[in-house]
């Protein structure tokens, strides 16, 4: 079963890992190469394992969509799972005059008095991003990040690439193409990018009338975001099939540098104890025209009847 795929990579991982210190100093357990396969005939890839919130990883996949790189879309969806990477920018600006907010992620973990301190700062940034167009301008962005790269990439002679319309051009058009790929990758952006794209490339192949769909994730957090990407992925696929006049066929997961935080174990092995459900299923509007129409109401799971939510903290 699909998700049992997940369950054993995590396995692997925690058993063979190596452990390696990272960027944010959490520290992981981490593996180098490694792919998952997910055949969309089995049902969609949404873990039952734990609580995975779709409506997130929907507002999440629209906000791509749209081109848009500012948070603000995505808190008008009470969608908050880009919010550190904002906030981060901001008290690192010369224009923060607040309390000190120094390694926020680790501190408000560690010390209850700095948590309530951080969560006013917090709520005060939300609030101000959804109230002052002009703080949200500045302060909202983060750089070019998956939706500027997907549907304006920058050209070196002007004017922009829109790598999505392309590549679902090519699908109807030119479907044995080998070269249908879309790139979140752009080294000229990296230094200007609040977080320089996990998921770095995609690429689609057509086989008779099924869609599949291949990711390269440079880097994977298994517990928190590869339940996101495997779930935002499996949805696009669908979309892309749905507006191509294909099937979804297979979602195929392959992954550089994938990890577990070592603050994350205590959850992991919480849910490896668990009984998987049967997997629910996906229904998109078949009323929508374009990939670029479709609404929140326009994308519903049905019969997802997973375990409870497993909280866990986000390094940044
Ligand atoms: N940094 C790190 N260290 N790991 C990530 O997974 C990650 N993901 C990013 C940005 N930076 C990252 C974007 N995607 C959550 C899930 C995905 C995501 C960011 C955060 C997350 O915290 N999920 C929680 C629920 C969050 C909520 O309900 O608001 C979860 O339990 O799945
Ligand atoms: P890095 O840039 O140092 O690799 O840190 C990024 C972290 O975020 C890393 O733990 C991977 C994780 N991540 C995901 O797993 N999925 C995502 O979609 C994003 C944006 C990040």
């Amino acid at each position: 079963q699909n998700e049992q795929q997940y369950l054993d990579f995590v396995r692997d991982v925690m058993e063979h890992g190596a452990d390696k210190s990272d960027r944010t100093g959490t520290g992981t357990r981490s593996v180098f190469g490694r792919q998952l396969r997910f055949d969309m005939a089995e049902g969609f890839p949404l873990l039952t394992t734990k609580r995975v919130p779709f409506g997130l990883i929907k507002s999440e996949l629209l906000w791509f969509l749209r081109g848009d790189t500012n948070i603000r879309f995505l808190l008008e969806h009470k969608n908050h799972i880009w919010d550190e990477w904002a906030f981060k920018r901001w008290i690192e600006s010369d224009q923060y005059r607040g309390p000190d907010m120094t390694d926020f992620g680790h501190r408000s973990v560690d010390d209850a008095d700095f948590k309530e301190l951080y969560d006013q700062e917090h709520a005060a940034f939300v609030e101000r991003i959804l109230t002052d167009p002009a703080f949200a301008e500045e302060f909202g962005e983060l750089g070019d990040v998956y939706g500027a790269q997907w549907r304006h990439w920058r050209k070196v002679q002007g004017g922009f690439i829109d790598q999505i319309e392309d590549v679902v051009e090519q699908i109807k058009n030119n479907p044995d193409s080998r070269r249908l790929i879309v790139s979140a990758w752009n080294p000229e952006a990296v230094p200007t990018q609040a977080l320089p794209a996990c998921h770095t490339l995609f690429q689609f192949y057509v086989v008779g009338n099924k869609l599949s769909l291949q990711l390269y994730q440079r880097s994977g957090d298994i517990f928190l975001g590869v339940p996101f990407n495997i779930a935002s992925y499996a949805l696009l696929l669908h979309m892309v099939a749905a507006q191509t006049g294909l099937e979804a066929g297979e979602f195929i997961h392959t992954f550089g540098d994938a990890h577990i935080y070592n603050n994350h174990f205590a959850q992991i092995e919480e849910q490896l104890s668990r009984q998987m459900a049967p997997l629910p299923q996906l229904v998109l509007n078949p009323a929508v025209e374009s990939l670029f129409d479709y609404k929140m109401a326009d994308i519903e799971i049905l019969d997802y009847n997973p375990a409870k939510s497993i909280k866990a903290p986000v390094s940044v």
